[in-house]
């Protein structure tokens, strides 16, 4: 039965569509309609976020993005895009995937939103303040070479990199030399140059 992916052209989605393209695998692609298709109640029954991308893997439903990247790139291991279960750069991975998807994430949006964090308060928010996670995000990524695990290109690269593309083109982040570095890095994979097409229409 073939792996079916819920998305949407002008969503994050893209990012599921770079990594098939590193793992040269192709799913069943369904495009959801914002506002209607997504908040249809069979829809929701899916991800009851009324929201994409959603992976569908014969019984398996997954979504959040960073969530369906992990999970592609541990069913088609054999592809070498997540370190071994055994290998210490695990934990490198598994830091960059959920430092992304958490307070990455969490940390842009408030600050999109305008939510600021006082002094007082950083102990209880999980980021600290925006200043903080970038600060720790430059800091990290001043200590890649070439990739976030090293020399293994990984799933992880995929979904922090499409996030600095877009927060880089939508001026949500400052530019740093290690983004800037990191991502030259990156562009070099001919994979890059099929999600810069898809990217560009995002
Ligand atoms: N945390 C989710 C966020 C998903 C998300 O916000 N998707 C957006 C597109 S990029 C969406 O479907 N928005 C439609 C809506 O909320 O109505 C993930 O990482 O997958």
């Amino acid at each position: 039965m073939a792996i079916k992916l819920y998305t949407n052209s002008f969503s994050r989605g893209v990012v599921v569509d770079w990594l098939l393209i590193e793992l040269g695998i192709e799913c069943e692609r369904i495009e959801v309609a914002f506002q209607t298709e997504m908040k249809a109640p069979e829809y929701l029954k899916i991800n009851p976020f009324g929201k994409v991308p959603v992976l569908v893997d014969g019984d398996v439903v997954v979504y959040e993005l960073d969530a369906i990247c992990a999970y592609l790139a541990d069913k088609f291991a054999d592809k070498g895009l997540a370190p071994a279960l055994n290998d210490p750069k695990r934990g490198v991975y598994y830091r960059w995937l959920f430092f992304i998807s958490g307070p990455w994430e969490a940390a842009s949006t408030n600050k999109m939103l305008g939510v600021e964090v006082k002094p007082d308060q950083k102990g209880s928010v999980g980021y600290g303040d925006y200043q903080d996670a970038y600060n720790a995000f430059v800091q990290g990524l001043s200590e890649v070479d070439p990739y976030l695990c090293g020399k293994q290109f990984t799933a992880a690269d995929v979904t922090v990199a499409a996030m600095l593309f877009w927060q880089l083109k939508m001026g949500d982040i400052q530019s740093h030399p290690a983004i800037e570095h990191y991502l030259e890095n990156i562009k070099q994979r001919p994979s890059y140059q099929k999600f810069a097409a898809f990217f560009s229409n995002a």
